[in-house]
């Protein structure tokens, strides 16, 4: 039985079928889940946060991966700055989970004091003979990609990050997601594994029957259809939504803004896909009517008609529109939970109840990722049973998934397993 312990992850690896959902034991098997963190969030580019969640100078957020804690923060020259959050003198945590604001990173256990840029500044008791220049904090290595920070915390971390920073640079640029302001943030914790809460986002098979406030900007083509299962009339619809995408696309390129869908999905160590999709009714935003909630475009944006700029990434999922941003970050807590933190991005000046109603901002996306957890839970408590075998992905609407199964194989299989 392949869920039975004694079974190695190879084993379980090599089960797996070619266009279907993984054996059970890779979404629910504690080894499996220190393996995924390993391979995935502690050898490969993970997206952690933005360069606005710390505004200024002082400005400090802790973001935990398992036993890894990191703090993201802004020196006193502005520079961002990644550190791990273990003090050099006998390891304490510095600062707790959450955002703060200080001047110095000061350890509670025996006040080591450290800069802003990380240098040990003051070691009480230590001696005159004591190098501090050796104990700074350690240093994360970062990227931050149009304000996107990524890290990773391998010694050899993936080179194929250039091929997302030359792909998202200038499709980020206008919105100025560095300066921007995180105008609400959202914890949810999904009970279920990481990869299907990946697999639930990479797929809209499931949008119209669960998601009826995304539903009303969300246009689900890119992702295939089956036109011989449709009715005239879907076809017909269906046809007509590829038609204005092409020919929007084909407009908003021409216009100087790249559009066209890049998949960095397949034999690659950096896994991410972009498109601008188009938005459906009024063709805004992510709202209830489909119209901006912000009236203080983000960035430089003079347009609000330019879509929805899509990123993916194997922890993350974004919307960048005229008004505002939607950010997703998945961190697994276990193998059968995993933290969606939701951020909601506006321009940098916009002021709540003046230019942006907070609750029509926020109302489409707090509801359809209650709706998606809902949906992660039942798909893990299904796999828990044992009546679960892998069954097929449509390859008209879950190609994606089907990708991200086969990417998530051989990256386990290049790190050993
Ligand atoms: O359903 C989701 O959560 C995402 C967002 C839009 C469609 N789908 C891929
Ligand atoms: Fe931090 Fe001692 S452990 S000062
Ligand atoms: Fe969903």
């Amino acid at each position: 039985m392949l869920n039975k312990l004694a079974c190695s992850i190879t084993h379980l690896l090599d089960a797996r079928r070619e266009g279907h959902s993984l054996p059970a034991g890779l979404y629910t098997r504690e080894d499996v889940f220190q393996a995924d963190l390993e391979v995935f969030f502690f050898s490969h580019w993970i997206y952690v946060g933005l360069e606005c969640d710390v505004p200024e100078p002082g400005d400090a957020t802790v973001i935990d991966i398992s036993n890894t804690s990191l703090i993201l923060l802004r020196d006193d020259d502005n520079e961002i700055r990644v550190v791990r959050n273990v003090c050099r003198h006998r390891g304490s945590r510095i600062l707790d989970p959450g955002s703060t604001v200080v001047s110095k990173l000061v350890c509670p256990y025996h006040q080591w004091t450290y800069e802003l840029n990380g240098e040990l500044s003051y070691a009480p008791h230590m001696g005159k003979d004591f190098d501090k220049s050796c104990k700074s904090l350690k240093a994360v290595d970062f990227r931050s990609i149009g304000g996107l920070i990524y890290v990773c915390l391998s010694d050899n971390p993936p080179e194929d990050i250039a091929d997302l920073e030359n792909a998202m640079l200038d499709r980020l640029a206008p919105y100025d997601i560095r300066n921007a302001k995180v105008a609400h943030q959202i914890d949810v914790i999904e009970k279920g594994n990481w990869k299907l809460t990946m697999e639930n986002n990479r797929e809209c098979y499931h949008c119209s029957a669960n998601h009826p406030e995304l539903c009303v900007s969300f246009i689900d083509l890119d992702f295939g259809y089956d036109p011989e299962s449709l009715s005239p009339a879907d076809r017909q619809q269906a046809e007509e939504h590829f038609a204005m995408y092409n020919a929007r696309t084909a407009a908003w390129e021409a216009d100087g803004f790249p559009s066209a869908t890049i998949e960095h999905t397949r034999n690659v160590e950096t896994n991410f896909r972009s498109q601008r999709l188009i938005i459906a009714g009024a063709g805004e935003s992510q709202t209830e009517d489909a119209t901006a909630a912000s009236s203080k475009l983000l960035g430089h944006m003079t347009r609000k008609d330019l879509g929805d700029m899509h990123l993916w990434g194997h922890n993350s999922w974004n919307h960048f529109m005229g008004d505002h941003a939607v950010t997703s970050m998945v961190i697994p807590l276990s193998p059968d939970k995993t933290l969606v933190r939701t951020k909601w991005l506006v321009h940098k000046d916009a002021v709540e109840g003046v230019d942006y109603d907070l609750e029509k901002l926020t109302h489409v996306w707090t509801e359809t990722t209650e709706q998606d957890a809902e949906l992660v839970a039942r798909s893990y408590a299904g796999i828990l049973d044992s009546a679960y075998e892998p069954g097929p992905y449509s390859r008209f609407s879950e190609g994606a998934l089907d990708e991200f199964a086969t990417w998530y194989i051989e990256r386990m299989r290049a790190h050993g397993y």
